[in-house]
């Protein structure tokens, strides 16, 4: 297999896209996982051209236009802000803290289950998929349901790698997946709280097969921390993020609509489809804006969170 990718205009230079201390970090994870001095970084070092907030490098006639529909045209999420600002309600209904709440979980062994309507159905073993799947690093704007966003560096493989080791059946239409279930880990799946655990989520097999649909297992260049979806997790840019479930344990293939989490507990706030649409409202509050998480501004929200090229052929 090899590692080598053509660049894609989202990409952007890592040590630009990486803080420098995690840069160095992240030479590390990626040497650790058998990646340094393979196209990886080479591929992603060609990959510039705009600066990351969006406006033409000075730097020389040979560099790609700027594209910036791609470009995530924000400046990165500082990491500390991101990672202490989480939705991740297995742990806690607050945002804050939830990575000292989780510092003991369990995230190895860790399995996922890849079956249903598929040729290959196979329980790989997070180091073996990792080690196994073409690893690119790509910032992405995220947009939450809320209204508030972030910017920021995730490290993992296109979820289209995976489906193609899995081959689906011609019947194959959808693709569901499953959180852990682990109330004495988790405290905020004991009974009481009287939510449909384990969390559960779903795609159309186009969406995930989507070049932008990505199964992430690292941020700002190193493995994913717990309060992010460690060991692996789901992130699809245009949709609202609670679509991007964290801390997979199975992938199935299907052929009806699976049902979702949030549709479950409130169908009229929390749609299957769920993309970031600043022209339809929340029932409760307006999506026309968000607010930039770490700072005091609010930009306008764009349609499909401005991935629009990418994936508005997908709705017809
Ligand atoms: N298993 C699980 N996945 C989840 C959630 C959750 O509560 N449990 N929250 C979702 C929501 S609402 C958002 S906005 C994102 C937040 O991801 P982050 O904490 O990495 O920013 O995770 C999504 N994935
Ligand atoms: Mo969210």
């Amino acid at each position: 297999m090899s590692f080598i990718h053509i660049p894609k205009n989202w990409e952007i230079s890592e040590n630009r896209a990486t803080p420098e201390h995690a840069y160095l970090n992240r030479r590390r994870f990626l040497r650790k996982i058998g990646l340094t001095g393979l196209g990886v970084l080479a591929g992603s070092t060609l990959a510039c051209g705009s600066d990351s907030d969006g406006n033409a490098s000075p730097t020389g006639p040979s560099d790609p236009p700027p594209a910036p529909t791609y470009d995530p045209g924000r400046s990165l999420t500082p990491e500390q802000v991101a990672a202490n600002y989480n939705n991740f309600y297995e742990f806690s209904f607050g945002k804050q803290g939830i990575g000292r709440l989780a510092e003991d979980f369990q995230t190895r062994p860790w399995q996922v289950e890849v079956g249903g309507l598929v040729e290959n159905p196979k329980v790989y073993d997070i180091d073996d998929l990792i080690r196994g799947m073409p690893l690119e690093e790509r910032v992405y704007r995220f947009r939450c349901v809320e209204a508030w966003a972030m910017t920021v560096p995730w490290t993992g493989f296109p979820f289209k790698a995976l489906i193609d080791a899995a081959k689906p059946l011609s019947s194959a239409r959808y693709v569901r997946l499953l959180t852990f279930l682990e109330p004495d880990q988790a405290p905020g799946q004991q009974p009481q709280s009287r939510l449909p655990w384990p969390y559960f989520e779903g795609l159309t097999l186009q969406e995930a097969a989507n070049e932008l649909t990505l199964l992430a297992t690292g941020i700002y260049g190193h493995e994913l921390p717990m309060q992010h979806g460690a060991p692996i997790r789901l992130v699809v840019p245009w949709k609202y993020g609670f679509k991007s479930i964290k801390s997979i344990v199975s992938i199935e293939f299907t052929a009806e609509q699976p049902p979702t989490f949030w549709n479950e507990l409130q169908s009229s706030e929390y749609d299957f489809r769920a993309n970031v649409d600043p022209a339809v409202p929340h029932p409760r509050w307006s999506q026309a804006t968000e607010l930039l998480i770490g700072t005091d501004e609010r930009v306008p929200t764009l349609p499909y969170n401005g991935y629009g090229e990418q994936v508005a052929h997908l709705y017809g």
